[in-house]
């Protein structure tokens, strides 16, 4: 094999179990995002703009629609015999065929692959992660540093620091202290889950970690690295960057997309953001629509009304449909007379005649309140809705559910209905 400089290493096997009913079925990776995207292309382009052409990515949960979105890696470019995107999903090695137990033991049953381009760094990346960063620009840094370890960091709301990994640093951005997840946070800058290692480093840490219980690069390799006494350092990051990993951060991300002046552009030359797509015909936009400030994805068929929405690709919304705030993917139906407001409508569900959706008060929720109290309402993949059924705020619906003959008390645990005529 060729000697590579610096591979990267995407860990994409998280469930992203604050995602809901969307990841029920699918990796958050795999989630789709932007009215074309995947959350993956974000970092797989990244490592492409960034001039990285070897990436593993490791799979575990729910795997099977990021490996048919990956593929063999043609839209990235990097669909090449030598490097390319290789899929590395636990069960398929020679040896040591156990399941992931956490991020670092990911990668470390994945030696050999690193093993084999012999780099003299290796990038870490998290699949799930809504971002432009240039890991080149990074990796200069890390050598002018003559670091060991490079964490990317960003300032956050300090009483948001302790969902991260937090940094406290010197004044040559040097760590000199890292606290994963801390109740009582030192700082406010928070670790994006971006690391750069000499490979040195994270072989010798990783073997030496080997029988460490669901071993994570945050609670276990990181500290060790300081234990050692190595040079890590703060790259500090002030660009957009979402970690879309509940329904309210995934619901707004794809909402400020729509603003005039995005925060988050998708429209720039330099820094394309590839995906795999569909040939789809073009959308067809009827006479009797109204498109607001909206995204509108190839083969849709709009008929209604629609204001400030991400529509995916190939959707059908039909004449006196009203949809708002919302998001839908692909290969849904929202039939005639029907009115969404804030949703997210998974793919390929079906919304019969004359529903609503997300209206009312906030529904008593019986949810976790943690994942669903943004007020959405959230219908999962493949679900079917029949004609003239209500659904409140709060509230998620399963995938692929059958509602066509539901009865209260039918649905799953956690499912919240509102029947027609109920709010
Ligand atoms: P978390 O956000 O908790 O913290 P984590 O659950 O460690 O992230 O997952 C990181 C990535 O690895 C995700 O993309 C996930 O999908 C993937 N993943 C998880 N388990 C996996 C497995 N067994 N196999 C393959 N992939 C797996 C981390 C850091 C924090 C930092 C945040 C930033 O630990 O310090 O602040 O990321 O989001
Ligand atoms: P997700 O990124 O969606 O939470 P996982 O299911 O892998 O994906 O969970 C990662 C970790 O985040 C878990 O330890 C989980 O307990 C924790 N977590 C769950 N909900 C929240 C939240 N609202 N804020 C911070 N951390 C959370």
């Amino acid at each position: 094999m060729i000697k590579k400089e610096m591979i990267a290493m995407l860990l994409a096997g998280g469930q992203g179990s604050r995602l809901g009913v969307l990841t029920a079925k699918v990796a958050k990776p795999a989630v789709a995002f932007g009215g074309k995207y995947r959350i993956i292309d974000f970092p797989l382009s990244n490592c492409i703009n960034s001039g990285i052409d070897t990436v593993g990515v490791l799979t575990q949960y729910q795997p099977l629609r990021l490996n048919a979105h990956i593929g063999i890696g043609i839209p990235w470019d990097l669909d090449r015999n030598i490097g390319g995107v290789t899929v590395l999903p636990p069960y398929e090695k020679s040896e040591n065929t156990d399941w992931y137990t956490g991020t670092a033991n990911a990668i470390f049953q994945n030696l050999e692959y690193m093993e084999t381009y012999n780099p003299d760094y290796v990038l870490i990346l998290s699949g799930d992660h809504i971002y432009k960063m240039d890991y080149e620009v990074m990796l200069d840094y890390h050598k002018a540093n003559e670091a060991d370890v490079t964490i990317a960091a960003m300032p956050v709301p300090i009483e948001e620091a302790s969902r991260f990994g937090v940094v406290v640093t010197d004044d040559n951005n040097r760590i000199t202290e890292f606290q994963e997840k801390p109740e009582h946070p030192k700082s406010n800058l928070a670790s994006m889950g971006i690391y750069i290692f000499n490979w040195k480093v994270l072989k010798e840490a990783l073997i030496k970690l080997k029988d460490q219980q669901n071993c994570d690069f945050g609670m276990h390799i990181i500290p060790y690295c300081f234990e050692q006494g190595r040079r890590i350092f703060s790259y500090e990051y002030t660009g957009y960057w979402k970690d879309v990993g509940t329904l309210g951060s995934y619901w707004e991300a794809n909402m400020e997309l729509i603003d005039i002046v995005p925060d988050f552009n998708l429209y720039e030359e330099f820094w394309k953001i590839y995906t795999k797509s569909d040939s789809l015909p073009p959308q067809y936009i009827a006479g009797s629509s109204v498109i607001e400030k909206s995204i509108v994805g190839e083969g849709c068929t709009i008929c209604g009304e629609v204001y400030n929405s991400v529509i995916s690709p190939d959707v059908t919304i039909e004449e006196g449909a009203v949809v708002k705030d919302s998001i839908i993917m692909q290969g849904s139906v929202i039939k005639s007379g029907t009115k969404i407001d804030k949703s997210i409508i998974a793919e390929r569900t079906v919304v019969g005649k004359d529903c609503e959706i997300g209206f009312g008060e906030s529904a008593p929720s019986k949810l976790s309140t943690k994942i669903y109290a943004f007020d959405l309402a959230v219908i999962g993949e493949n679900s079917v809705i029949p004609d003239g059924v209500k659904i409140g705020k709060n509230t998620a619906i399963s995938g692929e559910t059958d509602l066509s003959d539901y009865t209260d008390g039918e649905l799953a645990a956690g499912d919240y209905i509102i029947k027609a005529g109920e709010i």
